[in-house]
């Protein structure tokens, strides 16, 4: 899809190399890893040379794709940072971490915030290691440094873990735990637990360890924790785990798992699920929302079949990506420290991880519109004691929460399309470079936000969520509506954009991010 002829603009600034104009030009949408590379290039210097970009005034410039453009008259002077001086502000960096540290050591001295701490600076610390350490990274390490003392601050007022262990292992992948995990257990304020059960829930706002803590928190609120006997550190644990086995994607990651439980959460008060469906069947809805992407590798199916990956080579091209998140979901669970499921019978267990592979299965978007049509054709005599009418609904329930981005508010749901384009471009990117086929919805070239969130809102979220409004008329209000109102936005956003194509000649797209003119 895709208007098929959008144009972006590319990143152009210029350098003064030894007095030599030399112009350089980059998407918007690369890495900063990219943009160093390229200034050495340019310079002539060997790939990892530590550089500074400094302006006609000395001002020192951040190399990164937002980077502030500059004329020819006025081009960044391109400076190799010499060792020494890499190494003591190496130093001085690392006694103002130290210093932080052990200041938040004396005032709290509890081992949680140590942790997280030392999450923090791993995270900073790796950044120096990456992206080499300039005045300006500095800059960033200290306003880092301040946001973490405002949250450790903010934390002190919420419960303690005793627990000693660090949250933040990735050598961990898979590995049991035998110990307590240590993510804090946050105190949700009464005013969280209520926005939890509304689509309109923020779920930007909130760090790795309170989402765990929200989705510790579904569990016990909808009985789930009493009526399957879980051992509250397991659930824990398995949460945990979870975390672990989402990758650091654009879009396919932990804060998506989050997304989809929280409004499969929703759906659940809103919809009045559990009067309607057994505990076992809520059990079901939420753990399959929970594991549904689990280690999504941020290519899709296409991608897996037609590069004949090792995941499209064990599942045989049949729903690779849905097949291995079921596959990872089990490992996990396959743990005993992790098994939340241990206190169920054989038999039941049995027939809850058939269930689940279901619906894990269902978010292949390539069967959008069979188990829609199964679902409609239900809806003429819906009835909830009817095994099939059930696993019908549970299969829309988890697609309309997959994909339930642009139900969310505007603010919320806009970030959440950038991120999937960003998946999108690096996914045709690489189909390019590799000489496989591209799908025009992902192509930077071809597609704009307004033209795939229309396409999208209006053939499958609009018709998908309208039939599910007929078995709840509640949630039209809160699920419906928006979408129209996102689809509107859309197609306005696209009006503008055809005007000022129009009036230019020239496509400029409206605010994805690493659109670039060709
Ligand atoms: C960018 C757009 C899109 N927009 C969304 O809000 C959304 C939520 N989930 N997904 C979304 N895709 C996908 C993630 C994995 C599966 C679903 N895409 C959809 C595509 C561009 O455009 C269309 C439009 C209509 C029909 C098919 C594809
Ligand atoms: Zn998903």
């Amino acid at each position: 899809m895709g208007s098929g002829s959008s144009t972006y603009r590319a990143r152009v600034i210029y350098l003064d190399i030894d007095g030599r104009l030399q112009k350089v030009t980059f998407s918007k949408s690369c890495r900063s890893s990219d943009i160093k590379d390229l200034l050495c290039v340019a310079a002539g210097l060997p790939r990892n040379t530590t550089l500074s970009l400094v302006t006609v005034d000395d001002t020192l410039v951040s190399i990164d794709p937002t980077m502030p453009d500059n004329a020819e008259s006025s081009p960044y002077r391109v400076v190799p940072v010499p060792s020494e001086q890499l190494s003591a502000k190496e130093e001085l960096f690392q006694n103002v971490l130290s210093q932080v540290a052990e200041q938040f050591s004396r005032a709290f001295n509890v081992h949680e915030l140590k942790s997280e701490l030392a999450n923090h600076l791993a995270k900073l610390e790796r950044r120096v290691e990456l992206e080499g350490l300039k005045v300006v990274d500095i800059e960033r390490c200290k306003s880092d440094i301040k946001r973490i003392k405002e949250e450790m601050a903010a934390r002190s007022t919420r419960t303690n873990c005793p627990c000693k262990y660090t949250f933040f292992d990735d050598s961990k992948k898979l590995t049991p735990r035998r110990d307590v995990p240590s993510y804090p257990k946050y105190m949700l304020s009464q005013e969280t637990i209520e926005a939890l059960r509304k689509p309109t829930f923020d779920v930007w706002m909130w760090e790795p360890n309170e989402m765990l803590s929200c989705l510790e928190h579904m569990y016990h609120d909808l009985g789930l924790v009493k009526t399957f006997d879980i051992n509250a550190i397991t659930l824990k644990r398995w949460l945990l785990c979870i975390h672990d086995n989402y990758r650091n994607n654009p879009f396919h990651n932990f804060r998506h798992c989050f997304c989809v439980a929280q409004m499969m959460y929703s759906m659940i008060s809103l919809c009045n699920l559990r009067e309607k469906l057994s505990q076992t069947e809520v059990l079901i809805l939420m753990t399959a929302a929970i594991c549904h992407d689990l280690d999504h590798p941020g290519y899709n199916n296409a991608y897996q079949i037609n590069a004949r990956t090792e995941l499209a080579v064990r599942y045989n091209d049949i729903s690779p990506l849905e097949n291995h998140h079921c596959a990872v979901a089990f490992q996990i669970v396959a743990q005993p420290e992790c098994n939340i499921f241990s206190n169920v019978e054989p038999q039941e267990f049995k027939s809850i991880r058939q269930k689940i592979i279901a619906l894990i299965l269902a978010t292949d978007m390539a069967k959008h519109q069979e188990i829609l049509d199964t679902f409609k054709a239900n809806l003429e005599h819906f009835d909830f004691s009817n095994p099939e009418h059930v696993i019908s609904l549970k299969m829309v329930l988890i697609k309309c929460c997959d994909i339930s981005n642009e139900v969310r508010p505007l603010e919320v749901a806009d970030l959440w399309a950038d991120c999937l384009l960003e998946e999108y471009f690096m996914q045709s990117d690489r189909e390019k470079s590799e000489g496989l086929p591209v799908a025009p919805f992902m192509d930077r070239d071809k597609v704009t936000k307004p033209t795939a969130q229309i396409g999208f809102i209006k053939f499958i979220l609009i018709p998908m969520f309208e039939t599910v409004t007929k078995l709840f008329p509640q949630i039209k209000e809160l699920m419906l509506r928006p979408l129209w109102e996102s689809r509107d936005r859309y197609e306005q956003l696209k009006e503008i954009d055809d005007a000022m194509k129009e009036v230019q000649g020239v496509h400029i797209g409206t605010s994805i991010p690493g659109a670039v003119d060709n």
